[in-house]
């Protein structure tokens, strides 16, 4: 059944603009998956879909600006309810006014202390503070976000009510808060007034609307939506995943930032103003850096393509654009060596063979990867320092004492890597099974940032496609990755004659400031040993 999804309540807010689209054509959903993203200037949320479905249309894009009951998609519901009505995103809830109150006040002095609590969020409570923006001493203008409060469903910045400077602060990372509680004074500039009205409130005033503040009138800011908010998801196109409050986000549109850039040290994945600034600072420092050598790389000329025949310009997906610019990163920091081998497969053909049919029959495909899976996590064993990272200092190693797998997945739209964990406890099926499932996610779009995450050495097979070898660039922060080209019946000499066994290609490509030369040698080795002699992988 065919459902149309409207643009919810989003606390009185219109023309807003879309700044993520989470789903295209095709696209399943669960119930309160994101849809979009929306973005004012005071806030950012994420339309969650009232429903299970497959998205059948889409009726707005990136940059589109959006009022409450604007069409977003057409869906198909997955189960059909009697529902006649149009369906509406569940409503994200909005907030009032933070709320302000003098704690002192002098008709003598040109300033007072407004205690900052928290306004109504919706009903909410204990939510926990994830983001202080300020610091005693800071001078802020009305509207600046102060603290940034996150609950399983909602994310909001808490702005200040008037301009001032921080006085002291009351709360801290991880705090639980609720609406009425104190998270800040601050010290705010007042005109002299003749007299102070006798009956000044002292009690705790929980409604900033008539709120009168001796020696200053606290303006509170508008309210704001509540951005309801949903763990990071699937890698598509438009669809970054990161976790960010709105101050964040305005602040890396500003000094145009691509968020999913920015490595996040918050709580739960969430980048902070300081991870943008921490980013910003690494940038700078990156492109001073061929200066001081006196290296620069020549630019780029702009040519006109069309002046030599037809041409269509197509913009690069979000995938290839992040493949691209990891590859070239790796590619320029990471001095490469690349080492070529053979190993006999020729039993091990003969053994995937006799099992294909069982596998089968339990609906797995028993392709050469699963066996390299196992027999690369052999190698790692036999090898440690092939199971390492350099640390972001570039001064430290750090040995992993697990065995996570990346396989390079061909998708139409690009190269993506999720990853097998744990390949050395896992049979032979189980890991030909999980790779089946990944590659099946990656191609439908729909692996998660976790999937991707975590590996230790990757492996890159063509040999499905063809080629007798090829230079994979590696994918830091690992130090090794393996390519694979198509296995060739080759003749060996052996025992004074020739004779014909399958041999497959090996390429691989090392970080050589971790590998040496001879310990690449040997791991290759040590690969074909396992690989001619799978009953070696059992050792
Ligand atoms: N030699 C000969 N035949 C091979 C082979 C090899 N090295 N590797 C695979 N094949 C055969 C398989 O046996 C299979 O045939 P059967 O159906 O008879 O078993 C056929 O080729 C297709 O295999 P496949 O590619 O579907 O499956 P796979 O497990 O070998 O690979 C995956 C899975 C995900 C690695 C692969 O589909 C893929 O996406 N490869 C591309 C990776 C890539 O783009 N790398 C480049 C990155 S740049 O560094």
């Amino acid at each position: 059944m065919m459902k149309e999804i409207h643009i919810p309540d989003i606390g009185g807010v219109d023309n807003v603009a879309v700044i993520e689209v989470h789903v295209a054509p095709g696209t399943e959903i669960s119930e309160e998956d994101a849809l979009i993203t929306l973005e004012s200037d005071k806030a950012t949320m994420d339309v969650p879909s009232p429903q299970a479905g497959v998205v059948k249309e889409l009726k707005i894009g990136l940059g589109d600006k959006v009022s409450e009951g604007d069409l977003i998609l057409i869906l198909e519901a997955a189960e059909a309810t009697d529902q006649q009505a149009p369906t509406e995103a569940p409503k994200p809830q909005s907030v009032s006014e933070p709320v302000v109150q003098s704690e002192e006040s002098s008709p003598q002095t040109a300033a007072s202390s407004l205690n900052v609590t928290v306004p109504d969020i919706g009903g909410f409570n204990e939510v926990p503070i994830i983001e202080i923006y300020v610091k005693a001493g800071d001078e802020v203008s009305e509207e600046d976000p102060l603290i940034a409060l996150e609950s399983d469903k909602a994310t909001m910045d808490i702005p200040a009510p008037q301009s001032g400077v921080v006085e002291s602060i009351g709360v801290a990372l991880g705090d639980k808060v609720s609406e009425g509680d104190s998270v800040l004074t601050l010290k705010i500039a007042t005109a002299a007034t003749p007299e102070v009205p006798a009956e000044a409130p002292t009690s705790e005033q929980t409604d900033s609307k008539s709120t009168t503040v001796p020696q200053a009138q606290a303006t509170a800011p508008k309210p704001q939506p509540v951005a309801t908010q949903t763990a990071t998801k699937t890698v598509g196109a438009g669809q970054s995943g990161v976790h960010a409050g709105p101050a964040v986000r305005r602040m890396a549109r500003i000094l145009g930032v691509d968020l999913t850039r920015v490595k996040d040290t918050g709580p739960r994945g969430r980048v902070l103003k300081e991870d943008v600034e921490a980013y910003v600072r690494e940038q700078m420092s990156e492109r001073q850096a061929p200066a001081n050598t006196g290296f620069q790389l020549p630019e780029m000329p702009k040519i006109d393509f069309s002046k030599f025949g037809d041409i269509e310009t197509i913009p690069l997906n979000r995938i290839k654009k992040l493949t691209g610019a990891n590859m070239h990163r790796n590619w320029v920091t990471v001095p490469h060596v690349t080492q070529f081998d053979e190993a006999d497969i020729t039993e091990l053909e003969k053994f995937r063979k006799s099992q294909k049919l069982s596998a089968e029959e339990k609906g797995i495909k028993l392709t050469m990867v699963a066996f390299l899976l196992k027999a690369v996590a052999g190698a790692l064993k036999a090898h440690p320092m092939f199971n390492t990272s350099l640390d972001e200092t570039g001064e430290n190693l750090i040995q992993k004492q697990y065995y996570h797998i990346g396989v390079a997945v061909d998708t139409p739209e690009g190269l993506v890597v999720p990853v097998i964990r744990n390949v050395d406890k896992k049979g032979l099926f189980e890991c030909a099974e999980e790779l089946m499932g990944v590659s099946e996610k990656a191609r439908n779009m729909q692996l998660s940032p976790r999937d991707m995450q975590g590996s230790c050495f990757t492996i890159s097979s063509l040999g499905g496609v063809g080629g007798t070898a090829f230079t994979p660039i590696v994918n830091a922060p690992d130090v090794a990755i393996l390519g694979v080209s198509r296995a060739q019946m080759k003749p060996v000499y052996k025992n004074d004659e020739f004779v014909p066994r399958l041999m497959l290609p090996l390429s691989l490509s090392y970080d050589h400031r971790v590998i040496d030369g001879a310990a690449a040698a040997r791991f290759t080795t040590t690969l074909g040993v396992l690989l001619a002699d799978i009953r070696k992988l059992l050792l």
